[in-house]
């Protein structure tokens, strides 16, 4: 039921951070539940009526310590069994195995600046002074592995099943790289590259948010986040490819 309440869950590892924000939530509930349970036995039994005089010694049976333990020992339980395993595998790099689509993204007020390798993979040379309305990331086109680099203003396009790494960066103040459907939030930060990943599992047309208040613009630094087929990918690189050479 509170999974309708989230956006969809469109990548591999969605259903885990899901299932420890829930994990978390039934916990907050649970705690919530005995404390008001705890209150108004607390404002019966403690009621002026019943007790005329105060009573100074506090507590004489465990059940506090016990009450307490338990909220101790759920809190360790949600963190050892589910955050802890959770976030390292969101820490660790990609599996071995996969070979990942590679994708840098720039941060800027208030735009997503993205650099495709292009076909060969490789990323070319980037000049910061090449930077201009037509060429968001500044590619020189001079550079031989630079030639079928794509750079696009806030689209981000992707096939569905195919692991991603993004390369983050800021060219000037700190932004927060959003893809909700996507469970990934990662912060991007001027001076210092970020990686993030992860693997579509659903195809769709959402956004690119920026959830760290970097200025007055901030809320219109909003990118399009497209996950397409296969195919539609294919099609779509040799759409870019095409207009590279008109
Ligand atoms: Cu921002």
């Amino acid at each position: 039921m509170i999974e309708r309440l989230l956006p969809v869950a469109a990548s591999a590892h969605a259903a885990t951070l899901d299932a420890v924000l829930l994990g978390i939530h039934w916990h907050m509930l649970l705690i919530f539940a005995g404390w008001l349970v705890l209150f108004i036995v607390i404002l019966i039994k403690f009621r002026h009526g019943a007790n005329p005089e105060p009573r100074q010694a506090g507590a004489r049976t465990r059940w506090p310590a016990i009450a307490i333990g338990g909220v101790i020992l759920g809190d360790v339980l949600i963190l050892t069994t589910q955050a802890l395993p959770a976030w390292s595998a969101r820490v660790a790099p990609p599996p071995a195995a996969v070979t990942p689509i590679e994708v840098r993204v720039t941060g800027e007020q208030f735009a997503w600046n993205i650099h495709y390798p292009g076909p060969d993979g490789i990323f070319g040379r980037t000049d910061n002074t090449l930077i201009g309305a037509s060429n968001p990331v500044g590619i020189d086109r001079e550079d031989a592995a630079a030639k079928d680099d794509i750079g696009l203003l806030n689209i981000l396009t992707l096939p569905v099943d195919r692991t991603v790494v993004i390369r983050l960066t800021s060219r000037d103040v700190v932004h927060s790289f959003t893809l909700n459907e996507m469970r990934v939030k990662q912060d991007a930060v001027p001076g210092m590259t970020t990686r993030t990943w992860f693997t579509p599992t659903v195809t769709g047309d959402w956004e690119i948010a920026c959830s760290q208040l970097c200025g007055l613009g901030h809320y219109r630094m909003r990118g399009e986040l497209h996950i397409v087929t296969a195919a539609g990918w294919a099609q779509w690189m040799t759409d870019e490819q095409a207009r590279l050479t008109r």
